[in-house]
């Protein structure tokens, strides 16, 4: 029964997780990491979802709490995993999804006045080629929140 109680408490968080839609582009749970006060960047996470019949391309970030914002992915090179800014934006596909997501793709945060907290929340405006400018409010956590809802069935 418990078991049935959380399948369904999961159930309903997933359906109240779209927070912004632009067009067709949905973006889902997003959240930043709580940082150290002291840490030099932070990095926001979200679930691109595109169930249009057009490509697009996420192509830039901004948000009011840093003076920069750039487009980052995670990569291999020469085995070591290093994180560089992506070049030409993100694609997402028609009928696709991209996760951006602690060790992928990300949107990073730089030369901040001050780290936000546990608790906090900031707005976040996200770039798209075709689709213009999305707005979402993003909460700072301790830990992802996706273990709520897994993305199963989008
Ligand atoms: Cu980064």
């Amino acid at each position: 029964m418990l078991k049935f109680q959380r399948a369904l408490l999961g159930a309903a968080l997933c359906l109240s997780s779209v927070v912004a839609q632009a067009q067709d582009i949905q973006v889902e749970q997003p959240w930043s990491r709580a940082m150290p006060p002291t840490a030099p960047a932070a990095a926001a996470y979200f679930v691109l979802h595109n169930p249009g019949s057009l490509a697009d391309r996420l192509i830039g970030a901004s948000a009011p709490i840093s003076a920069r914002a750039e487009l980052h992915e995670h990569a291999h090179v020469g085995g070591v995993m290093q994180m560089r800014e992506v070049a030409g934006g993100i694609p997402l596909p028609a009928g696709g999804q991209v996760s951006f997501q602690p060790g992928g793709y990300h949107v990073m945060l730089l030369e901040l006045p001050r780290q936000m907290k546990e608790g906090e929340q900031f707005p976040l405006t996200l770039r798209f080629e075709k689709a213009g400018e999305l707005r979402v409010e993003v909460p700072v956590l301790r830990m992802a929140p996706a273990a709520q809802c897994g993305h199963q069935g989008h």
